[in-house]
């Protein structure tokens, strides 16, 4: 075959980039920059592994996009959306009707759910999920004959989505300039991040402290006017922020002597991330609402929903009236099925509790990461980490610029030395699947290593780092 005719292979890379770039504008992306980089093509993947059109195998250290918990490619899921596209493929979930699919699934995450959660209203996403939520919390109290109670409370830096009302809960000042956001009836208090925000206090006397400055917005505010707090158990997108001990018990205190909705946004913590069912059973917190996405079905097909109490639906339900919300795929049968097959394979494999046997040796090779020069701090819960690259540790005060670009730097070598780990400003994230192995373990952590002396090699050459 001559070169000319292997060029104008569609499927060649280069060809797939070109007609990408032609065609496809990407999400959080500069797509400009990316069209003239050419995006990595992703062909296959299967376990904890990716494998891209130019035969690089990548260990997948970020589960997709924190989504993938039973590894890539497992064939039964496949087997299963295909018996269910083979008989039902689509039918809604509206007018008085319903199918097989939507009902187990429910009833399977009313079992596996904390405590009270027994409903779940179907969405496509974790945005749609998180819209749903503003949306539900404020037609609550006007059903309850509390219509001022419309304040929703969230933190800075959260993530909640990227649909208008979801990225107007979330706390991203980069998000919120684009397009006119937040929304009115959104208040953001600090968010539990002490490595970067906790000053000189002790993380016990900063948790206490961000803890309390959620009392302080309902006093503000007004304790009448506030429907909910919404929050991630552990900030995922915002940077792995795992809060202080002392911040959840606290936030419970002040949930406990007001009478608002406590919405526990479990789409990354959700399905065994933590090592427990959900982040909510990891921290005893007792949510009135549970948003949920990704792992309900490893990401191989899109579903989420929103998981309610008891005392949510019994208001929506007996006080009557048409909840005027819905998206064509709630409930989709085959995404159900992808979900339910999701779920057995969790259950039958008894992968949250490998998780939680797992963890200790992910954790014990992570933060060993905590003594190279260029980390600031290592932290890790579950299955679930950050590393904070700083110029000169432990200095917590002195970081590189806000630019983000060592971390950018830091990724682009972690590629290229097979392991996929996330870069939030200058931190370092991984959040592999839960079937990940010791070995593949003992291999993420020297190459994370390996990483980050790339890194710093780079940053001596050029003096943002000191020799
Ligand atoms: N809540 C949380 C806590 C999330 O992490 C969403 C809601 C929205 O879910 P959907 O399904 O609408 O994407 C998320 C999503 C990243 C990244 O770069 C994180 C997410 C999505 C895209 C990128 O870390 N989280």
């Amino acid at each position: 075959m001559s070169d000319a005719s292997l060029s104008n292979d569609p499927h060649s890379t280069p060809e797939l980039r070109r007609r990408d770039a032609t065609h496809h504008i990407h999400p959080f992306s500069d797509t400009g920059a990316l069209n003239k980089e050419g995006s990595r093509v992703i062909v296959q993947g299967e376990g904890c592994w990716i494998t891209d059109s130019e035969g690089n195998r990548l260990l997948d250290g970020m589960s997709g996009l924190w989504c993938v918990q039973i590894g890539h490619g497992r064939p039964e899921i496949a087997d299963a959306v295909h018996r269910q596209m083979s008989k039902l493929s689509y039918y809604n979930t509206f007018f008085k009707t319903t199918h097989e699919p939507a009902i187990e699934l429910a009833e399977r995450l009313a079992r596996l759910a904390p405590a009270g959660l027994n409903h779940i209203f179907f969405t496509g996403s974790g945005s749609e999920s998180n819209d749903t939520v503003i949306r539900m919390v404020r037609t609550y109290w006007d059903l309850m004959g509390k219509p001022e109670k419309k304040t929703i409370i969230a933190r800075q830096n959260a993530y909640h989505g990227s649909t208008v009302g979801s990225a107007s809960l979330g706390g991203m000042s980069g998000m919120h300039a684009q397009g006119g956001m937040p929304i009115p009836g959104i208040v953001h208090i600090p968010q539990p991040y002490w490595f970067g925000e906790g000053g000189d206090q002790d993380p016990d006397a900063f948790g206490r402290w961000a803890a309390q400055e959620l009392a302080r917005a309902i006093e503000e505010q007004g304790p009448e006017t506030i429907a909910a707090f919404i929050a991630e158990p552990i900030q995922g997108a915002g940077g792995v922020i795992i809060p202080p001990d002392s911040y959840w018990p606290e936030i419970k205190k002040v949930l406990a002597a007001h009478d608002i909705l406590f919405v526990a946004d479990e789409v990354i913590t959700g399905f065994g991330r933590l090592g427990t069912w959900f982040g909510s059973d990891y921290f005893g917190l007792e949510p009135d609402l549970m948003s949920i996405a990704k792992g309900l079905s490893s990401g191989y097909l899109p579903i989420g929903g929103v998981m309610v109490s008891d005392r949510i639906a019994d208001a929506f339900i007996e006080k009557g009236g048409e909840f005027t919300h819905g998206f064509t795929y709630s409930g989709h049968p085959a995404c159900c099925a992808a979900a339910l097959e999701n779920l057995r394979i969790i259950e039958e494999e008894g992968i949250v509790e490998r998780a939680a046997e797992i963890a200790p040796y992910l954790q014990e090779g992570w933060l060993s990461l905590g003594d190279h020069p260029l980390v600031g701090e290592a932290r890790m819960v579950g299955l679930v980490g950050a590393l904070e690259l700083v110029p000169a540790k432990p200095d917590r005060s002195i970081r590189f610029d806000n630019t983000g670009a060592v971390g950018t730097l830091c990724r682009d070598h972690s590629l290229k030395n097979g392991l996929i780990m996330r870069a939030t400003r200058d931190s370092m994230i991984i959040a592999p699947p839960l079937v990940i192995s010791r070995g593949e373990i003992d291999m993420l952590v020297e190459r994370a290593r390996k990483t980050l002396d790339d890194t710093a090699e780079d940053l001596r050459r050029d003096g943002r780092l000191k020799p």
